[in-house]
């Protein structure tokens, strides 16, 4: 149902004197509308714009505003699926419109972002959105914030990785401004952002305001991890902080990220295969299901630090948590993306009781998707192997999201911006 659709419904129970809850209609990139910017200009409050999967250019896929609307902007599958790259120019969002938290940008990768100035990836102004569930990378720009800029703003910042990202201040994050609600960074992973001049991680100019950071990574930024001034209140807490910084639950210890489906800030785990645990985790601040957006309907305790893709458990680790890769029945049990004998048996001792299979591992021993994982799926995996048969899907090869490197900028002090 399309938003007029709705618009005239509500009119007409108004009409008639029932309260009017206006159910909010879905519109889909590029199925509705050919482009990011056209389908959010079409959508009204409360409706929610849906983007599959696939990598956004051009001048209506970036630059996008969201003109106070409560709306929610989503990708359909997560930030490795969905990819804003901005082609070196304009940023990915920017909201100035008095935004509220119901105004969502969940699930998008953000990156190559240019503006030439404040907010390389996003920029927010007067306006508090939730962000949730994004990555921005890559982004740069002059002055400050290389991923995100806030003015006067109160974001929710969830589950967002802000990596490698260059500018003059702030360049993971840059706030600045004054009397604003507290701003909320939590569950994200800031690392590898490069500010010329200061705050390499997260840059605070807030007067006699607040900022939260908790359940956060923040870790190799340059130069310096978070930078604030005298009048910002910052409460850091259940974070992992290079450098250390004072706070209930902080650590400053290194956070052995390894190298995972998605990308390299996963956190080293015995229970994964690798040769220490993370202090990162179960070091967060409440039970991973207890960590959620979009209405409580999304919680960290379905989203996974770990490299065999379990679900975070109990606690909820530091830092950004991964999608889970989509459950792919090709055969590839040991998950090295190739198909074997070694595939067939690792199939045959699940059946078995003697391996104990990740949630990945258990979609690719079920080669004929029929739900259960039997002798027969084993006998398949081995038919494949030898080349004489076939599972539901073909093996599965991860692309990885390109990286780049940003160019060095040359360093300025950023002006108040009030
Ligand atoms: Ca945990
Ligand atoms: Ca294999
Ligand atoms: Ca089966």
């Amino acid at each position: 149902m399309n938003s007029t659709w709705n618009f005239i419904i509500c009119i007409c129970v108004l009409v008639v004197g029932i309260p009017c809850v206006v159910m909010g209609a879905d519109i889909w990139i590029p199925d509705d509308y050919g482009t990011i910017v056209a389908g959010v200009s079409a959508a009204i409050d409360g409706d929610t714009v849906w983007v599959r999967d696939g990598t956004y250019t051009g001048e209506g896929n970036k630059n996008i505003l969201t003109y106070g609307k409560r709306i929610t902007i989503r990708s359909q599958n997560g930030p490795f699926n969905c990819i804003i790259d901005c082609e070196n120019a304009g940023r990915g969002f920017a909201c100035a419109t008095s935004e509220e938290n119901d105004t969502v940008i969940q699930g998008f990768t953000v990156m190559n972002g240019n503006p030439g100035t404040y907010g390389g990836g996003m920029y927010f102004n007067a306006a508090s959105p939730t962000v949730s569930d994004c990555i921005l990378m890559n982004n740069i720009t002059l002055s400050a914030g290389g991923g995100i800029y806030c003015n006067n703003a109160a974001p929710r910042i969830i589950n967002c990785m802000i990596m490698e990202n260059e500018t003059g201040a702030g360049g993971g994050l840059y706030c600045e401004g004054s009397n604003i609600e507290t701003i909320e960074i939590i569950n994200c992973t800031i690392v590898g952002n490069n500010a010329g001049n200061q705050g390499g991680g997260i840059g605070a100019y807030i007067a006699m305001s607040s900022i939260s950071v908790k359940n956060c990574i923040v870790w190799n930024n340059n130069n310096n991890q978070i930078i604030m001034d005298a009048h910002t209140f910052i409460s850091v807490t259940y974070s992992d902080i290079q450098g250390g910084w004072s706070g209930t639950g902080n650590i400053d210890d290194n956070p052995l990220f390894v190298l995972g489906r998605f990308g390299e800030y996963y956190l080293s785990q015995f229970a994964a295969g690798q040769g220490a645990d993370s202090p990162c985790i179960n070091a967060g601040s409440d039970p991973a299901a207890d960590i959620c957006w979009n209405s409580s309907t999304v919680c960290l305790d379905a989203f996974t630090t770990r490299t065999d893709n379990w679900e975070d458990i109990e606690t909820v680790d530091m830092g950004f948590h991964y999608s889970l890769p989509a459950c792919i029945r090709d055969g590839d049990v040991t998950l090295d993306d190739q198909i074997t004998a070694g595939d067939a048996q690792a199939a045959f001792s699940i059946v078995m009781g003697t391996l104990q299979p990740s949630p990945e591992q258990e979609c690719a021993a079920d080669c004929n998707d029929d739900g259960s994982i039997t002798a027969g799926d084993a006998q398949m995996i081995f038919s494949k192997a030898m080349g004489t048969g076939e599972c539901a899907e073909p093996i599965f090869t991860p692309t990885p999201i390109p990286t780049t490197t940003p160019t060095p900028m040359p360093t300025t002090t950023p002006t108040p911006h009030l």
